[in-house]
């Protein structure tokens, strides 16, 4: 058996590749796990249009009955929005999944890994998962970190998400070797906000750079990934300030119910949208868009 058993690769996915034209892999779990619906669906879509809209074709990664599929068609995405049995997929659950026949939404780290294995470069999200607020007592990091540094491909998002604890984040990033670059900004942003209180590691203001950075990081033979860090725009963000406090009423209350493992992220998500009454929802749409359309430039001159 190799990877290319198990792997659906969209017509106009593998036609981009064979010609060498900038393809952006797009993630799942945002849809099955972490948006409502309709918006996680309406926001699968744009977040495409917007890849094609700059130049690029967008591939958006899930496990459908137990099959790879790189590019989804419009059903498979209502599918992903809409079922309540889909799997969120991180690297140690892809073998169970694929051999299981399930379906499943895949996480950053299952992205980049499928991603890779399919020949994509580039990666869009939202923010990754990081090391969570009281990680001292649960030891609640995310694998996202470790595939990072396994797995070439330049993820582009807005950080890691607000919830986690970014200063340990950004401390786990740099023993892990993960180049950390803050997009235009001199700070490390916070999903929501543009704002973190952290100075970045790297700052690029254009996406040739950040091309010429991953060519050298290639020619190097490191063979890590990178995340590329885009501020949310200012007409969409929340205010540090302003978050600060629902996220720690969020992260209380999620560790009274005793939230754990892969349901922590997805609760918070939702809790968050409550206390925000949606603005966090409507912030977490623009960043991703945002992030798409930075991604398809940047694959663009990896090209
Ligand atoms: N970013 C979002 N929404 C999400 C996620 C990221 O805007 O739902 C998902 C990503 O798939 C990420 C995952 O990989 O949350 C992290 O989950 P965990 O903390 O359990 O590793
Ligand atoms: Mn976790």
């Amino acid at each position: 058996m190799n990877p290319a058993d198990f792997f659906d690769v969209a017509d106009e996915v593998a036609g981009a590749l064979t010609h060498r034209t900038p393809v952006v892999a797009l993630e799942s779990t945002i849809v099955s796990h972490g948006m409502p619906y309709p918006e996680n669906f309406e926001t699968a879509l744009a977040v495409e249009r917007t890849v094609r809209d700059a130049g690029a074709t967008p591939a958006t990664i899930a496990v459908i009955g137990g099959r790879v599929k790189i590019g989804l068609d419009d059903s498979d995405l209502e599918r992903m929005s809409r079922a309540s049995d889909v799997m969120k997929l991180s690297r140690a659950d892809l073998p169970y999944a694929i051999a299981a026949g399930r379906d499943g939404g895949t996480t950053v780290a299952a992205t980049m890994l499928l991603a890779h294995l399919a020949g994509i470069k580039v990666f869009a999200t939202g923010g990754i998962g990081g090391v969570h607020r009281g990680a001292e007592r649960t030891l609640d990091i995310s694998a996202d970190l470790y595939e990072l540094a396994r797995t070439p491909v330049t993820v582009v998002c807005s950080g890691a998400k607000a919830l986690l604890d970014l200063p340990k984040t950004l401390e786990a990033l740099e023993t892990l070797g993960v180049p950390v670059i803050a997009y235009r900004s001199d700070e490390l942003p916070a999903f929501w906000s543009r704002e973190s209180g952290l100075r970045a590691p790297l700052r690029y203001d254009s996406p040739q750079d950040i091309a010429q950075f991953v060519r050298t990081q290639r020619a190097l033979q490191l063979n890590g990934g990178a995340l590329v860090a885009n501020p949310i725009a200012p007409a969409d963000e929340i205010p540090r300030a302003e978050m600060d406090g629902f996220i720690e009423t969020a992260v209380r209350e999620g560790e009274a119910a005793a939230i754990s493992g892969k349901a922590v992220t997805p609760w918070l998500l939702e809790r968050i949208g409550q206390l925000t009454a949606g603005r966090s929802l409507a912030a977490n749409i623009a960043l991703v868009k945002n992030n798409a359309g930075l991604g398809a430039e940047i694959a663009r001159f990896l090209c």
